[in-house]
């Protein structure tokens, strides 16, 4: 990943020309799609209307990992990562830092600075060792919740908030960043990223899309369009699914009765279970599907087995619909605290290199929430602003309208706020 990063606007590159190391390999990607493996029995229907439990989070099928929840490394048959730890030190870094800035909008919505947040509590590993397999042509197509991603890719975390206050809808500058606008309507961006695809694909341009989402955006009907047209063109697109366990209060249970990986085989493309807490983990998967996008050999299913640690927004309350010992069996699996494990095992993170990261993050906090709070809203007019490349008569009067009932006042005759 060698884009400029917001956390610490170097754009210095710890992974820069990163791949997974030795001679070509045969992987299960590079390998015919996985078998479906179907359970000799169909579960009963009964069994997938369960409420999910501690049991029914540990996975079901095996899954790719380098670096085990106690932060021992551990070797797979087909993976190798390819960071030293100079570049997990790196990796670690923006994973805390992610972390803290996370705290800090959750802290702010709480407080009525924002109407909402979606938090990315848990899936730092997930959205920072994609990042960093990231080259910097490659372009991601977020959903609303990859704020670790876009912090990584360059995006201000003032500008980031700025839809979550309410004063925009997302105006950081994706072609700049190579990092999409946020999208609420479950899986439709999916389509948008073949699409952004296919036309790389048309120019030739060599680079590849990673499509965010999540598992129950994957019984959407966008994202099965979106599989059907990525497989038949080729396009080079990496579906990266956050499978976090949980769609608001439906379980994943409740998404599919094959572990979602497997989805892919139907649709003629190569899928992969990776430990979504293993940065080490999803940096290599991610980087092996990237390279075959990139090098014209199509789409990949990457399914990273993760948890939301936190509510599904601040408008939710988790306690409703699962249990705590589900919320333990995942922190004891935490995506940073086994890095942070594995970094000082092999002396490459002490207390005072801890510490620095923690006044790093206490200062990217501060920075968030003074910004935050001196943003001012819009004039309302503003809301006809790119638009329309032409606008036509029904968007002039409209805004004539507008501008009648507001009268040059942006406040406008009646309007609350609405935060809170
Ligand atoms: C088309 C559509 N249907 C329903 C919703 C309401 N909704 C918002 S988030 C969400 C759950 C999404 O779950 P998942 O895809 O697992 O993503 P996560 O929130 O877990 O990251 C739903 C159903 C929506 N925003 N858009
Ligand atoms: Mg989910």
């Amino acid at each position: 990943m060698t884009g400029t990063s917001a956390i610490d606007g170097t754009g210095s590159s710890a992974t820069e020309g990163a791949s997974t190391d030795g001679p070509v390999r045969r992987t299960h990607l590079s390998a015919a799609p996985p078998p479906t493996e179907l359970p000799s029995e169909a579960p009963s229907p009964d069994a997938a209307l369960e409420v999910a439990g501690p049991d029914v989070a540990a996975p079901d099928v095996a899954m790719v990992q380098l670096l085990d929840r106690h932060g021992l490394r551990v070797s797979d048959p087909t993976y190798v990562s390819s960071l030293t730890d100079a570049d997990i030190l790196a990796l670690y870094r923006e994973m805390r830092l992610t972390r803290r800035f996370d705290r800090e909008a959750t802290n702010l919505q709480r407080q009525g600075e924002l109407g909402l947040w979606a938090s990315s509590l848990g899936q730092e590993a997930a959205q920072i060792g994609a990042a960093y397999a990231l080259a910097d042509g490659d372009f991601v197509v977020p959903s609303y919740r990859e704020h670790g991603l876009a912090l990584a890719r360059g995006v201000d975390p003032v500008v980031l908030l700025k839809m979550f206050r309410g004063v925009d809808y997302g105006s950081w500058d994706s072609a700049a960043h190579r990092f999409g606008g946020y999208t609420l309507v479950i899986g439709a961006q999916t389509l948008h990223a073949v699409g952004y695809a296919m036309g790389l694909q048309r120019d030739e341009t060599g680079d590849a899309v990673l499509c965010c989402f999540g598992d129950g955006a994957s019984s959407q009907g966008d994202v099965n369009e979106a599989f059907t047209f990525a497989a038949v063109n080729n396009a080079p697109v990496v579906f990266f699914l956050q499978n976090n366990q949980w769609a608001i209060s439906a379980p994943t249970t409740r998404q599919s009765r094959v572990p979602l990986y497997q989805r892919a085989a139907g649709f003629g493309f190569p899928g992969v279970r990776v430990d979504g807490n293993d940065a080490l983990a999803v940096h290599a998967v991610v980087t092996e599907a990237l390279e075959r996008a990139r090098s014209g050999g199509g789409p990949t299913l990457v399914e990273a087995y993760t948890f939301r640690m936190g509510a599904h927004t601040t408008s939710d309350d988790p306690t409703r619909y699962r249990e705590t010992a589900e919320e333990q069996y995942w922190r004891d699996r935490d995506p940073v605290d086994r890095v942070a494990a594995y970094l000082r095992s092999t002396g490459t993170l002490d207390d005072a290199g801890e510490a620095a990261i923690q006044a790093e993050g206490d200062e990217l906090a501060l920075r968030t929430r003074r910004g935050c709070l001196a943003l001012v809203d819009p004039d309302v007019m503003t809301l006809y602003d790119h638009v329309l490349a032409e606008p036509g008569q029904a968007a002039g009067e409209d805004r004539d309208v507008m501008a009648e009932l507001f009268d040059g006042d942006s406040d406008g005759p009646d309007q609350t706020d609405g935060r809170g």
